[in-house]
């Protein structure tokens, strides 16, 4: 099989020859997981270098918290966190997408070097959205939504998770497309943490396969969240660990990600994530290679 077809490519963006490694730079004081530790434009870009340093291949720069419960900020703010850290690590040559759930952000960043607007709503929040990703002809990531922060976890009613997120994930992009948004540009993503519960999560990422036959690239952002906190504390009902203490549970989803075809995985520490990335590529190299066991004295090992 040719594993890059089945990976899937947006439009306007370069292909890897493996799941693509995002790098995230959260310009904001109370991010879930690294809120507070990039809040100043020059740390930011700094971030955003050591990030395409440790193997990122492209930088997802937000300015806005999506952890539950968290309340809105205003554009302006949004704007003052989000622009100058775009063009800084655009000027650098880093591949920048801008996460953001507003028109003007989206397009006030892609103006300043973002190549790819990432917006977790879908285009739901805000309605100048899908037209103004359209006009600025860049790939789209469209994730499962079905509601603000503040009162997502009531919307974490599922009989069929995985059904249902394909069905919902389906309509948002068809509403896209009707929009205007080439579907050659459309990347998708389950929206892991949003309005989902541990079990919810988990199903998705078990099902990946079912998400990749709507037929557009998958993006899947399981760092540090919640879900994979629960794993890790066990039945037992121990602490989960915080946030900075999942990255190895979350290299380990990127490498189930990777395997089943993600095209790219979202985190916040790139380097265990990228190793497992390469590590899936050279696994899937190695399933189309001769399978002859090496011949030389002391070549097996
Ligand atoms: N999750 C967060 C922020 N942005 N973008 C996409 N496409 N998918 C996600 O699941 C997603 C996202 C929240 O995580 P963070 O605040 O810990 O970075």
């Amino acid at each position: 099989m040719n594993t890059l077809r089945a990976r899937g490519t947006a439009e306007g963006l370069p292909e890897w020859d493996r799941c693509a490694v995002m790098g995230v730079v959260n310009v904001t004081p109370d991010s879930f997981s690294d809120g507070g530790r990039w809040f100043d434009t020059t740390a930011a870009v700094k971030r955003g270098l050591d990030l395409v340093a440790q193997g990122a291949d492209l930088v997802d720069v937000g300015g806005e918290s999506t952890r539950p419960g968290a309340s809105r900020v205003d554009e302006d703010e949004e704007l003052r966190r989000v622009v100058p850290v775009v063009r800084g690590l655009a000027a650098e040559g880093v591949t920048v997408s801008v996460d953001t759930m507003r028109a003007t952000v989206a397009a006030r960043a892609v103006a300043s070097g973002a190549v790819l607007v990432n917006d977790v709503s879908g285009g739901l929040a805000d309605p100048a959205m899908v037209p103004a990703v359209a006009a600025a002809e860049v790939p789209f990531v469209v994730m499962h939504w079905r509601g603000f922060s503040q009162d997502m976890n009531s919307r974490a009613v599922y009989d069929d998770v995985v059904a249902e997120v394909v069905a919902e994930l389906r309509d948002r992009m068809d509403a896209v497309v009707a929009g205007g948004v080439d579907p050659a540009r459309i990347v998708l993503d389950p929206g892991l943490g949003f309005a989902k519960r541990a079990p919810h999560d988990l199903a998705l990422v078990a099902h990946l396969g079912a998400l990749r036959a709507l037929g557009r690239p998958l993006l899947v952002a399981a760092s540090r969240k919640r879900f994979l906190g629960h794993v890790l504390a066990g039945a037992e009902g121990a602490a989960p660990p915080p946030a900075r203490e999942r990255d190895a549970a979350t290299a380990a989803v990127s490498a189930i990600a990777a395997h089943e075809g993600a095209w790219a995985v979202r985190v916040h520490e790139v380097r265990a994530t990228a190793d497992a990335v390469r590590v899936a590529r050279a696994v899937e190299a190695a399933r189309t290679a001769p399978t002859a066991a090496p011949t030389t004295p002391g070549a097996a090992r």
